[in-house]
């Protein structure tokens, strides 16, 4: 029998939306049950809310520090949004990839532009998009883990992000989450399927060929 697990080249799955769009809720559902894919984990300057876990969430980190990251050349890409800076951790990311694993962005799209230079062929770019404004709106307030100012100052961003939309090659309309869910699942086992992405495909064939 030929080896069915054919080596394959990890991908860079990148997920951006506006805030409130869903996000987050579709990249947990794409880790779950999935030993494939792993969740990059960013450092950032931001506080920490409750209920998160240092080096789960994010590595939170003084300013101080991440100026140091910067200068050595430590993170993949780097962008602030909103009052604070977030920055993807390149050695995870290079020691999933080399492992042949993926590895998932919950990252804005200046984050999404620089991977894009840095990494192109390797990358997959979603975007989740709200329903509607108003449902954007609601989902920000129902949140409420912010206070209303930081929601107001989030919807208006809300805008800037939405209208990078057209740099990704995909886009999905967050109506019914589990549509949603099943359409991310779909986009990342496709990408996975990708020629390219699969060097072992000619051993294999010729396996195949060989009659072995
Ligand atoms: N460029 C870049 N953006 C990041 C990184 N980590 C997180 N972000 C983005 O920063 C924004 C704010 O993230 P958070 O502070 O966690 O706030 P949030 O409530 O999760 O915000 P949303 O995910 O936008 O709803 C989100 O759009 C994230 O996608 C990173 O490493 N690089
Ligand atoms: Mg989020």
């Amino acid at each position: 029998m030929p080896q069915l697990d054919v080596q394959r080249r990890g991908l860079m799955f990148v997920l951006s939306s506006p805030s409130g769009a869903g996000k987050s809720t579709l990249a947990r559902s794409l880790l779950e049950g999935d030993g494939e894919i792993t969740m990059s984990v960013s450092v950032t300057t931001r506080p920490m809310r409750p209920g998160e876990v240092e080096g789960k969430d994010y590595y939170f980190v003084s300013r101080e520090d991440f100026g140091l990251m910067v200068n050595r050349d430590e993170l993949l890409e780097h962008a602030k949004v909103f009052d604070h800076y977030y920055g993807t951790p390149a050695g995870p990311v290079e020691d999933a990839l080399a492992e042949g694993r993926d590895v998932l962005f919950d990252i804005d799209w200046q984050g999404a532009q620089q991977l894009t230079q840095a990494a192109g062929d390797d990358l997959v770019k979603v975007f989740i998009l709200p329903p509607s404004r108003q449902t954007l709106e609601e989902r920000l307030f129902t949140r409420a883990q912010d206070s209303a100012e930081v929601v107001a100052g989030r919807m208006a961003k809300a805008n800037d992000e939405i209208s990078h939309w057209a740099e990704y090659d995909y886009v999905i309309i967050n109506a019914d989450l589990e549509i949603a869910k099943r359409q991310v699942r779909g986009i990342l086992e496709s990408e996975r399927l990708k020629r390219r992405r699969q060097p072992g495909l000619a051993d294999f064939v010729k396996q195949i060929q060989e009659g072995l």
